[in-house]
């Protein structure tokens, strides 16, 4: 068991040190590859995306997260109507079953970051402490990615007609 949990860790740092892709081990959960899509130099809020794999026969719960570059830091879930318009709202947290992955992707589940107090570049790396119902907090990464029409969190509203 523990030379198991050694390598585990070991190979969590190995990964977590290359460029390409990132991800960080905690207990049984799997954080894969936190990113940011580069926001507008203009921007007052950003978008962060992950998966969450849970390897453990106990379920896990996303409650939160923080961040020293945003005012506030929260949980959304974007959700697109029949009309093609597209809203955000907050969510409490975000159930990681036991065998599962959980994931973080646009259009979809996010950590809205708003309130921005420094540029976001590509290719920073920007720490953020991600909150857990049962492991707790959990100090990662995010990787600042390719900014890929981000458009629609250059400015936070809880309601936008341009979709995506
Ligand atoms: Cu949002």
């Amino acid at each position: 068991m523990t030379l198991t949990r050694l390598f585990g860790l070991t190979a969590a740092l190995f990964v977590a040190t290359s460029a390409a892709a990132h991800e960080f081990k905690v207990g049984t959960l799997e954080i894969i590859h936190p990113s940011i899509p580069q926001p507008a130099a203009t921007a007052m809020a950003a978008g962060g995306y992950l998966a969450i794999s849970n390897e453990g026969p106990e379920p896990d719960r996303l409650i939160g997260a923080r961040a020293d570059f945003a005012k506030e830091t929260s949980i959304h879930e974007s959700k697109t109507d029949a009309a093609g318009v597209t809203s955000m709202s907050e969510v409490k947290g975000i159930d990681i079953p036991p065998g599962d992955t959980a994931v973080l992707e646009r259009g979809g589940y996010h950590i809205m970051f708003m309130g921005l107090s420094q540029p976001l570049k590509e290719g920073d790396m920007v720490p953020v402490t991600l909150i857990f119902e049962k492991a707790g907090e959990v100090p990662v990464e995010f990787m600042v990615d390719p900014a890929n029409g981000e458009a629609d969190h250059s400015q936070h509203t809880h309601s936008s007609g341009t979709g995506g």
